[in-house]
Protein backbone atom coordinates (compact mmCIF):
# COMPACT_ATOMS: atom_id res chain seq x y z
CA UNK A 1 0.00 0.00 0.00
CA UNK A 2 2.98 2.05 0.16
CA UNK A 3 4.46 4.28 3.15
CA UNK A 4 4.70 7.88 4.71
CA UNK A 5 7.41 8.49 7.13
CA UNK A 6 9.55 11.17 8.97
CA UNK A 7 13.23 11.37 8.55
CA UNK A 8 16.20 13.60 9.27
CA UNK A 9 18.98 15.51 6.45
CA UNK A 10 22.27 15.03 7.37
CA UNK A 11 22.36 18.71 7.89
CA UNK A 12 19.25 18.69 10.36
CA UNK A 13 15.91 19.59 8.57
CA UNK A 14 13.32 17.12 9.45
CA UNK A 15 11.41 15.42 5.92
CA UNK A 16 8.58 13.06 5.25
CA UNK A 17 9.38 10.60 2.66
CA UNK A 18 6.87 9.31 0.99
CA UNK A 19 6.69 6.03 -1.30
CA UNK A 20 3.70 4.50 -2.82
CA UNK A 21 2.89 2.25 -6.04
CA UNK A 22 1.99 5.53 -8.07
CA UNK A 23 4.84 7.92 -6.59
CA UNK A 24 7.69 8.76 -4.56
CA UNK A 25 8.18 12.31 -2.99
CA UNK A 26 9.97 14.06 -0.08
CA UNK A 27 8.52 17.24 1.69
CA UNK A 28 11.08 19.49 4.13
CA UNK A 29 8.64 20.30 7.98
CA UNK A 30 10.66 23.88 6.96
CA UNK A 31 8.96 25.75 4.46
CA UNK A 32 6.37 22.50 3.95
CA UNK A 33 8.46 22.57 1.03
CA UNK A 34 8.63 19.34 -1.67
CA UNK A 35 11.90 18.76 -2.99
CA UNK A 36 11.56 16.10 -4.75
CA UNK A 37 8.08 14.16 -6.82
CA UNK A 38 8.80 11.18 -8.90
CA UNK A 39 5.65 9.13 -10.91
CA UNK A 40 6.75 5.39 -10.67
CA UNK A 41 7.39 4.54 -13.76
CA UNK A 42 8.38 8.45 -14.86
CA UNK A 43 10.69 10.93 -14.59
CA UNK A 44 11.01 13.85 -11.66
CA UNK A 45 8.95 16.28 -12.18
CA UNK A 46 10.89 18.71 -9.79
CA UNK A 47 14.14 20.13 -10.08
CA UNK A 48 17.14 20.87 -6.91
CA UNK A 49 19.37 22.67 -7.55
CA UNK A 50 22.97 20.35 -6.75
CA UNK A 51 24.46 23.44 -4.98
CA UNK A 52 21.91 23.50 -2.15
CA UNK A 53 23.19 22.03 1.01
CA UNK A 54 19.82 21.99 3.04
CA UNK A 55 20.94 24.13 5.52
CA UNK A 56 18.25 25.43 8.16
CA UNK A 57 17.33 28.55 7.60
CA UNK A 58 17.71 28.49 3.69
CA UNK A 59 14.21 28.37 1.27
CA UNK A 60 16.33 24.89 -0.28
CA UNK A 61 17.05 26.50 -4.17
CA UNK A 62 14.43 23.74 -6.06
CA UNK A 63 11.14 22.35 -5.28
CA UNK A 64 8.37 24.21 -4.82
CA UNK A 65 8.92 26.71 -2.54
CA UNK A 66 6.10 28.80 -1.10
CA UNK A 67 6.16 32.45 -1.44
CA UNK A 68 3.86 33.93 1.50
CA UNK A 69 2.35 36.45 2.11
CA UNK A 70 3.58 38.16 -0.39
CA UNK A 71 5.39 37.45 -3.73
CA UNK A 72 8.46 39.49 -4.71
CA UNK A 73 9.87 42.27 -2.52
CA UNK A 74 7.65 43.45 0.30
CA UNK A 75 6.72 47.51 0.02
CA UNK A 76 9.27 47.11 3.34
CA UNK A 77 12.73 46.67 1.62
CA UNK A 78 13.77 45.95 5.24
CA UNK A 79 11.63 42.40 4.88
CA UNK A 80 12.59 39.28 3.59
CA UNK A 81 12.16 38.26 -0.71
CA UNK A 82 9.11 36.17 -1.64
CA UNK A 83 7.62 36.18 2.23
CA UNK A 84 9.02 34.12 5.34
CA UNK A 85 6.72 31.14 5.43
CA UNK A 86 9.36 29.11 2.99
CA UNK A 87 11.90 29.32 5.75
CA UNK A 88 9.77 28.68 8.97
CA UNK A 89 8.85 25.21 10.22
CA UNK A 90 5.23 23.77 9.38
CA UNK A 91 3.12 21.64 11.53
CA UNK A 92 2.60 18.05 9.36
CA UNK A 93 -1.13 18.00 10.80
CA UNK A 94 -2.98 14.72 8.78
CA UNK A 95 -1.45 12.14 6.49
CA UNK A 96 -4.18 10.21 4.65
CA UNK A 97 -3.83 7.82 2.38
CA UNK A 98 -7.09 6.31 -0.11
CA UNK A 99 -6.96 4.02 -3.06
CA UNK A 100 -2.60 4.97 -3.15
CA UNK A 101 -3.38 8.06 -2.91
CA UNK A 102 -1.37 10.01 -0.06
CA UNK A 103 -2.85 13.47 1.33
CA UNK A 104 -0.87 15.71 3.64
CA UNK A 105 -2.17 18.92 5.44
CA UNK A 106 0.78 21.00 6.74
CA UNK A 107 -0.01 24.50 8.97
CA UNK A 108 2.44 27.31 9.83
CA UNK A 109 1.59 29.08 12.95
CA UNK A 110 2.66 33.06 12.98
CA UNK A 111 4.95 33.43 16.05
CA UNK A 112 5.39 36.18 17.59
CA UNK A 113 8.38 37.43 15.75
CA UNK A 114 6.69 36.79 12.72
CA UNK A 115 3.75 39.78 13.14
CA UNK A 116 6.01 41.91 12.67
CA UNK A 117 5.98 40.81 8.83
CA UNK A 118 2.15 39.61 8.85
CA UNK A 119 0.17 41.46 12.23
CA UNK A 120 -3.05 39.56 10.64
CA UNK A 121 -4.60 36.99 12.53
CA UNK A 122 -5.34 34.41 9.09
CA UNK A 123 -4.72 30.73 9.12
CA UNK A 124 -2.31 29.11 6.22
CA UNK A 125 -2.37 25.26 5.24
CA UNK A 126 -0.73 23.99 2.54
CA UNK A 127 -2.13 20.31 1.62
CA UNK A 128 -0.39 17.81 -0.79
CA UNK A 129 -2.35 15.27 -2.90
CA UNK A 130 0.36 12.86 -4.30
CA UNK A 131 -0.60 10.12 -6.76
CA UNK A 132 1.02 10.25 -10.28
CA UNK A 133 -0.07 14.04 -10.35
CA UNK A 134 1.44 16.14 -7.75
CA UNK A 135 -1.24 18.37 -6.70
CA UNK A 136 -0.32 21.33 -4.10
CA UNK A 137 -2.89 24.08 -2.77
CA UNK A 138 -1.92 26.63 -0.44
CA UNK A 139 -5.13 27.64 1.57
CA UNK A 140 -5.88 31.17 3.30
CA UNK A 141 -8.44 31.82 5.73
CA UNK A 142 -9.33 35.39 7.00
CA UNK A 143 -9.87 34.96 10.71
CA UNK A 144 -9.85 38.73 11.34
CA UNK A 145 -13.25 41.24 11.08
CA UNK A 146 -11.74 43.31 8.52
CA UNK A 147 -10.46 42.31 4.85
CA UNK A 148 -6.77 41.54 4.42
CA UNK A 149 -5.23 41.39 1.01
CA UNK A 150 -2.23 39.39 0.12
CA UNK A 151 0.36 37.89 -2.61
CA UNK A 152 1.35 34.34 -2.63
CA UNK A 153 3.06 32.35 -5.67
CA UNK A 154 3.79 28.12 -5.50
CA UNK A 155 7.08 28.81 -6.82
CA UNK A 156 7.47 25.49 -8.68
CA UNK A 157 11.30 24.74 -10.24
CA UNK A 158 11.03 22.07 -13.24
CA UNK A 159 13.66 19.87 -14.87
CA UNK A 160 13.79 20.72 -18.99
CA UNK A 161 16.97 19.08 -19.79
CA UNK A 162 17.98 21.59 -22.07
CA UNK A 163 16.63 25.21 -21.85
CA UNK A 164 17.22 25.98 -25.33
CA UNK A 165 14.89 22.94 -26.37
CA UNK A 166 12.84 24.08 -23.97
CA UNK A 167 8.91 25.36 -25.34
CA UNK A 168 6.62 26.34 -22.63
CA UNK A 169 2.74 26.57 -24.27
CA UNK A 170 -0.65 28.08 -23.37
CA UNK A 171 0.35 31.85 -23.18
CA UNK A 172 -2.33 33.23 -25.53
CA UNK A 173 -4.42 35.91 -24.71
CA UNK A 174 -2.25 37.44 -21.58
CA UNK A 175 -0.16 39.98 -20.58
CA UNK A 176 3.04 40.11 -18.78
CA UNK A 177 4.90 42.46 -16.92
CA UNK A 178 8.82 41.74 -16.73
CA UNK A 179 12.01 43.96 -15.30
CA UNK A 180 9.27 46.31 -14.50
CA UNK A 181 8.30 47.34 -17.81
CA UNK A 182 5.20 46.79 -19.10
CA UNK A 183 2.36 45.30 -19.08
CA UNK A 184 3.35 43.89 -22.60
CA UNK A 185 0.33 41.71 -24.46
CA UNK A 186 1.52 38.02 -24.95
CA UNK A 187 2.77 37.32 -28.30
CA UNK A 188 1.37 34.07 -29.74
CA UNK A 189 1.02 31.11 -27.27
CA UNK A 190 4.24 30.03 -26.39
CA UNK A 191 7.75 31.19 -24.81
CA UNK A 192 10.98 29.92 -25.98
CA UNK A 193 14.22 30.95 -24.19
CA UNK A 194 17.08 32.83 -25.67
CA UNK A 195 18.06 35.38 -22.49
CA UNK A 196 16.54 35.58 -18.83
CA UNK A 197 13.27 35.40 -18.63
CA UNK A 198 11.68 36.94 -15.48
CA UNK A 199 7.47 37.58 -16.69
CA UNK A 200 4.89 37.78 -14.37
CA UNK A 201 1.65 36.87 -16.43
CA UNK A 202 -2.15 38.27 -15.64
CA UNK A 203 -5.07 37.20 -17.57
CA UNK A 204 -3.31 34.09 -17.71
CA UNK A 205 -5.29 30.42 -18.74
CA UNK A 206 -5.46 27.94 -16.36
CA UNK A 207 -3.46 25.78 -18.18
CA UNK A 208 0.63 25.53 -19.71
CA UNK A 209 2.30 22.97 -20.80
CA UNK A 210 6.25 22.51 -20.83
CA UNK A 211 7.48 21.15 -23.84
CA UNK A 212 10.64 19.45 -23.02
CA UNK A 213 12.91 16.27 -24.69
CA UNK A 214 11.83 14.07 -22.18
CA UNK A 215 8.27 14.60 -22.84
CA UNK A 216 5.36 17.20 -22.00
CA UNK A 217 4.82 18.55 -18.11
CA UNK A 218 1.40 20.12 -18.03
CA UNK A 219 0.72 22.75 -15.32
CA UNK A 220 -2.61 23.38 -14.10
CA UNK A 221 -3.96 26.23 -11.93
CA UNK A 222 -7.44 26.72 -10.11
CA UNK A 223 -7.99 30.20 -8.99
CA UNK A 224 -5.27 31.79 -10.12
CA UNK A 225 -4.88 33.91 -12.80
CA UNK A 226 -1.43 35.06 -12.74
CA UNK A 227 2.23 33.31 -12.98
CA UNK A 228 5.42 33.53 -12.69
CA UNK A 229 7.77 32.62 -16.13
CA UNK A 230 11.48 32.57 -14.51
CA UNK A 231 14.93 31.58 -16.11
CA UNK A 232 18.23 33.45 -14.83
CA UNK A 233 19.92 32.88 -18.28
CA UNK A 234 23.92 33.36 -17.52
CA UNK A 235 24.03 36.73 -15.79
CA UNK A 236 21.64 36.45 -13.08
CA UNK A 237 22.80 32.29 -12.59
CA UNK A 238 25.80 33.84 -11.33
CA UNK A 239 24.31 35.93 -8.58
CA UNK A 240 22.13 33.21 -6.98
CA UNK A 241 22.81 32.12 -4.36
CA UNK A 242 22.68 28.13 -4.02
CA UNK A 243 22.65 28.18 -7.47
CA UNK A 244 25.54 26.40 -10.05
CA UNK A 245 26.66 29.16 -12.85
CA UNK A 246 25.32 26.17 -15.58
CA UNK A 247 21.92 25.69 -13.41
CA UNK A 248 19.62 27.62 -15.52
CA UNK A 249 20.71 24.64 -18.68
CA UNK A 250 18.45 22.75 -16.91
CA UNK A 251 15.62 24.63 -15.25
CA UNK A 252 12.65 26.63 -15.59
CA UNK A 253 10.72 28.08 -12.50
CA UNK A 254 6.74 28.05 -13.64
CA UNK A 255 4.84 29.58 -10.87
CA UNK A 256 1.18 29.61 -10.12
CA UNK A 257 0.41 32.80 -8.27
CA UNK A 258 -2.17 35.31 -7.15
CA UNK A 259 -0.07 38.72 -7.70
CA UNK A 260 -0.53 41.74 -9.10
CA UNK A 261 -4.35 42.42 -10.03
CA UNK A 262 -4.65 39.14 -9.30
CA UNK A 263 -3.93 39.26 -5.56
CA UNK A 264 -6.05 37.56 -3.18
CA UNK A 265 -8.56 39.84 -0.94
CA UNK A 266 -10.25 37.77 1.77
CA UNK A 267 -13.32 39.39 3.41
CA UNK A 268 -13.79 38.32 7.35
CA UNK A 269 -14.18 34.41 7.94
CA UNK A 270 -13.43 34.40 3.61
CA UNK A 271 -10.96 31.30 2.34
CA UNK A 272 -9.24 31.39 -1.06
CA UNK A 273 -7.52 28.11 -2.18
CA UNK A 274 -4.93 28.41 -4.45
CA UNK A 275 -4.34 24.89 -6.95
CA UNK A 276 -1.25 23.80 -8.98
CA UNK A 277 -1.62 20.33 -10.51
CA UNK A 278 1.77 18.89 -12.03
CA UNK A 279 2.08 15.88 -14.62
CA UNK A 280 3.20 14.18 -17.38
CA UNK A 281 0.94 14.63 -19.85
CA UNK A 282 2.97 12.52 -22.87
O1 LIG B 1 10.01 34.10 -9.36
C1 LIG B 1 11.09 34.72 -10.01
C2 LIG B 1 11.92 35.49 -9.00
O2 LIG B 1 11.18 36.55 -8.44
C3 LIG B 1 13.18 35.96 -9.69
O3 LIG B 1 13.17 37.35 -9.91
C4 LIG B 1 14.29 35.52 -8.73
O4 LIG B 1 14.53 36.49 -7.74
C5 LIG B 1 13.67 34.25 -8.18
O5 LIG B 1 12.32 34.63 -7.91
C6 LIG B 1 14.40 33.60 -7.03
O6 LIG B 1 14.21 34.30 -5.86
P1 LIG B 1 14.95 33.71 -4.53
O7 LIG B 1 14.56 34.66 -3.44
O8 LIG B 1 14.41 32.32 -4.31
O9 LIG B 1 16.42 33.67 -4.86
Amino acid sequence: MGSVTTSKHANGLEYVDINTPLCKARVFMQGAQIDYFEPVGQKPLLWVSSADDYQPGNGIRGGIPVCWPWFGMSDNPDFPQHGFARTRIWSLESVKMRNQIVDLKFTLKISEEDKQYWPHDTSVELLFTLSDTLSVSLVNTNNCDYEVSLTQALHTYFPINDIHQLTASGFSGAKYIEFAKGPFPQEGDSVDFTRETDRVYTNLGECQELHTPDGIIEVRRENSQSAVLWNPWIEKSQRLSRFNSDDYLTMVCLEAANVLEDKVTLAPNESHTLTTHIRWKA
